[in-house]
């Protein structure tokens, strides 16, 4: 007999069969969604083939240098999800104020905001990268939404996840149900389930930090992480493995399936520019946080939580550490004292 497999379409139908009031919208937003990182899955997949290595010769909002790739998965992110009327708006990494649904479209009632290609300057050296997403509801006004209808907390959102373009292309979700993983089986074009339930262990022998600042870090981040060096000997008292992989998608996909934690925290250095930490709030730490929380770990600044931050504007940073709960409450406290 065939063997079925639960698609990732059939899941979140499912999923949305137990909601009262569920429409198919949001269902239907969450295909084009899951369309678009196909198609970046595919041209991720065929690299120099089809000419998509490199710089673009640009910078984006905050000044940093975008890849070739940067744009064109920006681009097919808003081609796949402006034209079924789910959306009243779009924001994006990649550009610098929200992108309105074109005149002549249908609007919806939700918001996208992703980072199109995180970690693309893995890109050139052919280590992973991702995509990641998050889905708010338009509140006020969806028929010409501003960047204050983004500036939600992270506890607002509705769904979000991320894709993996690895050894294999995954998928892993969260619509406040429990984290999903998917895996993309090429031959039939579909993401279908392979790591349902995803939990991170609350124990961890793992960190993943940039070490190449630690001149710049801060008091308790050092100390944790000398701590962690220090092994058995150490007040931890065991040995501690270290990543870093420069691709927050791949770390916190790690930390998804063997424990983990990560951090990128406000430095000296940061401090001395003004900026608050290197990581986006809106598109990068509120959705990884989510799922991170989904999956049992936590997700702070090092001081709050991450998803409790009113955020002030759309391309907002903030310090991350997520992971493993046990640890992160460990470095949280560490800040605290
Ligand atoms: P990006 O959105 O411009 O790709 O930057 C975000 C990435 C994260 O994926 C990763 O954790 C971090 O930047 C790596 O930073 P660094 O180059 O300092 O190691
Ligand atoms: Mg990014």
């Amino acid at each position: 007999m065939h063997n079925h497999r639960t698609s990732v379409t059939q899941f979140i139908i499912e999923e949305q069969r137990k909601l009262a009031g569920a429409t198919g919208d949001f269902t239907s937003l969450l295909n084009d969604v899951f369309t678009a990182c196909k198609v970046i899955s595919n041209l991720v997949n065929h690299g120099e083939l089809v000419g998509v290595l490199g710089a673009a010769g640009s910078e984006n909002v905050q000044g940093e240098e975008q890849k070739k790739m940067d744009i064109i998965t920006n681009d097919i992110f808003l081609q796949t999800n402006e034209w079924a009327g789910h959306l009243a708006a779009m924001a994006s990494e990649e550009m610098d104020d929200i992108y309105q649904i074109p005149a002549g479209n249908p609007k919806g009632k939700y918001l996208l905001t992703f980072d199109p290609l995180d970690g693309s300057s893995n890109m050139d050296v052919n280590v992973s990268v991702g995509t990641i997403f998050s889905i708010l509801r338009c509140k006020g006004n969806c028929v010409n939404p501003t960047a204050e209808d983004f500036l939600q907390r992270g506890t607002e959102q509705v769904a979000a996840g991320y894709a993996i373009y690895g050894p294999s292309t995954m998928l892993v979700i969260t619509t406040g149900q429990g984290v999903n993983g998917f895996t993309l089986d090429q031959n039939i074009g579909e993401f279908v389930l392979t790591h349902p339930n995803m939990t991170i262990p609350e124990e961890t022998r793992e960190f993943a930090i940039n070490a190449s600042n630690m001149r710049h870090w801060e008091a308790p981040v050092k100390r944790y992480v000398d701590e962690c060096l220090a092994g058995k000997e150490g007040p931890r008292g065991e040995d501690f493995n270290m990543r870093w992989v420069a691709s927050m998608v791949a770390e916190v996909h790690r930390i998804l399936t063997r424990g983990g934690v990560f951090m990128y925290p406000l430095d000296e250095k940061m401090k001395a520019k003004g900026t608050e930490g290197k990581l986006r709030l809106m598109y990068e730490a509120n959705p990884m946080s989510f799922i991170v929380e989904q999956a049992g770990g936590a997700s702070t600044t090092g001081r709050i939580r991450i998803m409790d931050i009113q955020p002030s504007e759309l391309h907002q940073r903030v310090p991350v550490v997520l992971g493993s709960k046990n640890e992160v409450e460990r470095i949280t406290s560490y800040h605290n004292e």
